[in-house]
């Protein structure tokens, strides 16, 4: 790859990639909508709301890969959600058309799917139970994923992302986990394959505890090496379980189930 871009490359996975994926593209592209000033040695950095079209049509030429991570990645009243999600995601994909990228990282959530129980077990075509605005939000973008795939062949990996910090830290997030040095190697993986089309993956590491299957997408050869069951002591040890009718327990999407529909001050 001659240039990868990078959305949200100011938050905390935009980090995790900015430093594990040098040497993935002869340049890398970091943006974000809060400025960055302490960008890697030889990567280029471009101030952008994913809401401006015209400044998201400038920001994608020239780039022939993109790792989305950029828009609201929690709970959070409608209008910021409709700004970084719904009108980013548009312009992202509108750009990526006419500038002719080839295949993008999607960072979708497990909120699409939030609404399963956690006795359940899902492959990749479970119909989407969105637990909130922000999981609605990524239904959309793998919506839009889709549509751009079957219309104009632009290949997006939909990555379901459960939990991406560097340990769990509650008893959901042992099911949920994805390790950041998995995800970095997911990263790879989806920029190297031959072939991609656009499936969804689900983001976890190769967990003991687990209510997702990537059968579906072995053909990507992504093996996830972490296990969150090296925590699992710990966790039980200094987390008190919830009771088990609780949303932390009850529900994949955990406590996201149980916010409010937020509204602007
Ligand atoms: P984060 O909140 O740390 O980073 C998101 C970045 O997007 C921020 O730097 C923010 O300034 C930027 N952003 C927000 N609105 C924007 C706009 N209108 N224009 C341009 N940039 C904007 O989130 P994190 O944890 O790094 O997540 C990255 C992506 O992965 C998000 O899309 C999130 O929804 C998704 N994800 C992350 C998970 C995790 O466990 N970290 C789990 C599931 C999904
Ligand atoms: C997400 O989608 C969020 O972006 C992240 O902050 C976590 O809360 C994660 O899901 C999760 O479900 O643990």
């Amino acid at each position: 790859m001659k240039r990868l871009l990078i959305t949200g490359a100011a938050g905390g996975l935009g980090k995790v990639s900015r430093k594990g994926l040098q040497g993935l593209a002869e340049t890398i592209r970091l943006s974000d909508v809060v400025p960055i000033a302490d960008a890697e040695a030889g990567m280029e950095v471009v101030t952008c709301d994913l809401a401006d079209e015209a400044a998201v049509m400038a920001l994608v030429e020239g780039c022939d890969g993109i790792l989305h991570l950029g828009g609201v990645a929690t709970e959070q009243p409608f209008p910021a959600i409709l700004r970084g999600n719904l009108i980013g995601v548009h312009n992202l994909y509108e750009a990526a058309r006419a500038h002719g990228v080839g295949r993008i990282f999607l960072a979708s959530s497990n909120h699409v799917i939030g609404y399963y129980e956690q006795t359940e077990h899902l492959s990749g075509n479970a119909p989407h139970k969105p637990d909130g605005w922000y999981g609605i939000s990524k239904s959309y973008a793998e919506a839009v994923a889709l549509m751009y795939w079957h219309k104009f062949g632009i290949e997006t990996a939909m990555v379901r992302i459960g939990s991406c910090f560097p340990e769990p830290v509650d008893h959901r997030m042992l099911a949920s986990w994805l390790a950041p040095e998995d995800y970095l190697a997911l990263v790879r993986r989806v920029f190297k394959a031959p072939r991609l089309g656009c499936p969804v993956i689900w983001g976890m590491s190769d967990n003991d505890a687990r209510w997702w299957d990537n059968a579906h997408v072995d053909y990507l050869g992504w093996r996830p090496k972490r296990n969150s069951a090296e925590f699992a002591e710990k966790i039980a040890a200094t987390v008190p379980r919830p009771d088990k009718d609780a949303p932390a327990a009850r529900w994949q999407g955990g406590n996201f189930t149980a916010e409010p529909v937020k509204k602007e001050k």
